[in-house]
This record gives C-alpha cells, sequence and structure tokens, in this order.
C-alpha cells in the first residue's frame, strides 16, 4: 500500500485546467458500444481502473475493444455477438459496472460470474438483483444473493413496471438495461431523478426510450447501432478543485469542458448557495449533455442546509462539502443522504472520521453529518480507506494545515482521476 506526505508550500490555485472524462458517461460508452452493432468511438475516455473493468467484462465476452489513451475504439457484432466468459469476470472497485452489467447479464442466454475487491464485495446488490429477479432472472450470490461473488443465469425475462425503493441511477440503469434485451415496454418511475445518462445515451445509439418527468420507458428488443461518443469533463472530478479554489486564500481557477447535466450540476447549486463566487459559462451540447466552463474565486462561504431532492444530484461530492463546510461560516447540516453508507466507504463514517482526525468539530448521523464552521485543520496521519473521493478530499485538506498530512493508501485515487496530482500540481505551480 503506498502512501505520500502532502506539505505543499504553495497553497493558492489559478488557471486554467481541464478533468478527464466523466465516469459514469465513460462506463456507460463502452457497455452500449459493445451492444451496439457496428463501430463505436469514445473520446475523451476516462481511463481509470473502474471504467477499465468495464472494457475488461466486455473484452471477456468477446468485444473488440482497443484503446489508445483516452480514446476507445469498439467494434462489436451487437448483442447476439456477445459470448459467454470463460471465467469468472473481476470488477475491481466499480459499483456501476457491477450494477448495470448484472442488468445487462440477466437478459442475455449464458452463464456469468462477478467477482470484485473488498469494498465492492460488501455493496449490496439486492437493491439490482431482486427487481431482476422479478422480471424472471436467475441470480444468486453470497447472504442469500446480497453480495458479490454473484452468479447470474440470464435468459428470457419479462418486463416490468419498477418503482426504484432507493434513490440510484445505477438500479434504474440495471432495470433499464435489463428492459432493453426484453420484449415489451419495461418502465422505470423514481420518487426524485437521478443522474440520467442511461436514457440520453441509449437514445444515441438507438434504442426505443422515452422520459416523461420521473418516468423512463424503454421498449425492448431493439438493436442498438454504433455511434461516436465524446465524453464531457467529469463534474465530480471538477468538485474537488472548485472547492480547493474556494478555501484557499488569493485562489481564482477556471475547469473547462465540464459535464453540466442538471443531474449532475448539485455542486454548483450547493456552491451559489454557500456563498461562493462561481461563474458558469455554457459552451455546447455533445452527444445530448451540456458542457462548460466553471470559474471558481477563493470566497468566505457560510454555511447551508443540504437535503431533499438535491441529494442524488450531489452524492459523490459530499466528502468535499464537508471539508468546504469546516470553513464556512456557522453550522452546515446534511440530512437525507444515508446513499453514502453503501459507496465505496461508509462515506459518513470515513468523512467524519477524517476530519474529525484533521480537527474538524463533525458529528454523523443517520442519514448525513453536522459540521462546524470556522475551523483551523491540522496535520496528522491519515487513510483514504481505499476510497477514491476520501483519498482526493483529504489531499485538498492539506491546503489548509500548517503541517503536514501523511495519506495512506492513495493509489485508490486512479479508480477516477489517475491525474489527479498532477492537476493539483499545475494548479499551485501557476
Ligand atoms: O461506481 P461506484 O463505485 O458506485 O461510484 C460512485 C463514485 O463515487 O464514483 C459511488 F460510489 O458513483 C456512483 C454514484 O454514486 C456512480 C453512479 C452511476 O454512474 O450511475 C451513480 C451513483 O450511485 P447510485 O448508487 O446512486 O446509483
Amino acid at each position: 500500500m503506498s502512501q505520500k506526505v502532502l506539505a505543499f508550500d504553495k497553497k493558492t490555485l489559478t488557471g486554467n485546467i481541464t478533468v478527464p472524462g466523466d465516469k459514469s458517461i465513460s462506463h456507460r460508452a463502452v457497455m452500449f458500444g459493445s451492444l451496439a452493432e457496428g463501430k463505436t468511438k469514445i473520446t475523451n475516455f476516462l481511463a481509470g481502473e473502474d471504467c477499465l473493468s468495464t472494457i475488461g467484462a466486455f473484452q471477456a465476452m468477446g468485444v473488440s475493444i482497443r484503446r489508445e489513451e483516452n480514446t476507445v475504439f469498439i467494434d462489436s457484432d451487437g448483442i447476439n455477438g456477445l459470448k459467454e466468459p470463460v471465467q469468472p469476470i473481476d470488477l475491481g472497485n466499480s459499483g456501476t459496472t457491477a450494477r448495470l452489467l448484472i442488468g445487462i447479464l440477466a437478459g442475455l442466454p449464458y452463464h456469468f460470474t462477478l467477482y470484485g475487491d473488498d469494498s465492492l464485495s460488501k455493496r449490496p446488490m439486492d437493491r439490482i438483483a431482486n427487481p431482476l429477479r422479478e422480471m424472471g432472472a436467475k441470480i444468486d450470490g453470497r447472504e442469500n444473493g446480497r453480495l458479490l461473488p454473484i452468479a447470474v443465469r440470464g435468459g428470457h425475462l419479462s418486463p416490468i413496471d419498477f418503482k426504484p425503493p432507493v434513490k440510484s441511477a445505477q438500479v434504474k440503469s440495471g432495470v433499464l438495461l435489463a428492459g432493453l434485451l426484453t420484449e415489451g415496454v419495461t418502465t422505470v418511475e423514481e420518487v426524485t431523478k437521478t443522474r440520467d445518462h442511461t436514457e440520453n445515451m441509449l437514445k444515441a445509439f438507438g434504442a426505443n426510450i422515452s422520459v416523461e418527468g420521473t418516468k423512463v420507458k424503454i421498449t425492448g428488443n431493439k438493436n442498438l447501432s454504433g455511434c461516436d461518443i465524446e465524453v464531457p469533463g467529469d463534474i465530480s472530478s471538477a468538485a474537488f478543485f472548485l472547492v480547493a479554489a474556494a478555501i484557499t486564500e488569493g485562489s481564482h481557477i477556471t475547469i473547462e469542458n465540464v459535464g453540466l447535466n442538471p443531474t449532475r450540476t448539485g455542486i454548483i447549486d450547493v456552491l451559489k448557495m454557500m456563498g461562493v463566487s462561481i461563474n458558469v459559462i455554457e459552451k455546447r451540447t455533445i452527444g445530448g449533455e451540456p458542457i462548460g466552463d466553471i470559474t471558481v474565486k477563493a470566497s468566505q462561504s457560510k454555511a447551508a442546509i443540504i437535503e431533499g431532492d438535491i441529494i442524488p444530484r450531489i452524492i459523490d461530492e459530499i466528502p468535499i462539502i464537508a471539508l468546504l463546510a469546516t470553513q464556512a461560516e456557522g453550522k452546515t447540516i446534511i440530512k437525507d443522504a444515508e446513499e453514502l453508507r453503501f459507496k465505496e466507504t461508509d462515506r459518513i463514517e470515513s468523512v467524519v472520521t477524517t476530519l474529525s482526525k484533521l480537527g474538524a468539530t463533525i458529528t454523523g448521523t443517520k442519514d448525513g453529518m453536522i459540521i462546524e464552521g470556522n475551523t483551523q485543520l491540522h496535520g496528522g496521519v491519515t487513510e483514504s480507506y481505499g476510497d477514491h473521493r476520501i483519498g482526493m478530499m483529504i489531499a485538498i485538506a492539506s491546503l489548509l494545515t500548517d503541517d503536514k498530512i501523511e495519506l495512506h493508501d492513495d493509489e485508490c485515487i486512479a479508480i477516477s482521476y489517475p491525474t489527479f496530482f498532477e492537476d493539483l500540481h499545475s494548479l499551485i505551480s501557476n
């Protein structure tokens, strides 16, 4: 396990950067390109470990996928060309690969075994397995079919009308993908809209899918056709530098070509709500996804109550928002975020433990946290617990401390942001 000593002489961020491609969109582009007949070219693909797990899964099913740095070329015979893999498929750390893939495999007439690393092996799969079982899929795994390793015997499915009990884009997407391989109309109706990249991109690949408010309808057994996908910059990666610039004196940065899908821009709303000086210029739409440039200046932020429908729009940004809250004026309360307990770590526990170690006054609640502001953080020994977003939060926290922070297990940052430290260094060296 590697470790890093975080001690920066200069702590002001200036200049312009782009961040790597969006993780959610990169996964989906590989999956749908593999299901589609013909050629698909993906540019600005995120070559992070999670998305490489998705490539590996489809290569194991015989799809021709070639990567040249951040461009991926797929040449597929479509759904009927997929083959039964000889070996179990390794999903690494990736929850998105697991939940979406199980949905696809449920509709294929083969047997599959899926496994992942220690973190993924603890994350619940019943949330996707249960609706698929209702459609007729045979899925079994550890703890009564709830945990990886999981075996799927796919085949003929029947459509369902599904109302997910959890707010999860992965569950919605997994059921829609099973619906794509099922004759008839499958619907998924959410209480609160979660990220909709599956709906947008399936449309681009030619699926028969329609969206009305929070209800999505897919008519199955329609062949997909390969297409070109340009992946926007990942707003969840950008979020670390948006907060870094907001909390460090004299900073002023612009992050270019960031995805601005409204189901993902909650971080911009939260920064505005907390009084951060932020400006967004929307530039163009690529593959049904808006992108633009975001400028942030160092600001004295103020506390907020963050709850309700915004939570799915900031779910992956809550660790870095918690760090911002330690610097805001007043007490920030985050509620309705119990889903944090089912991520790469229990992110309520890992955020509270880590920020407490660094001197924050923060308390975990059953569905969120309460954070006192205006706190001087100090150095110490920390660990990511194998969670990339906790690792990056710690690296940004070190911009606020006079003494060094030791970060153990920093390599997991490559799961979603392999060039994180290069980009951080480029912003502080200007
Ligand atoms: O893929 P994974 O490991 O689940 O990744 C995370 C992350 O922090 O990168 C969550 F841990 O993002 C999820 C996100 O939280 C990616 C995702 C997607 O691409 O559909 C949806 C969200 O998860 P969920 O459970 O709300 O569907």
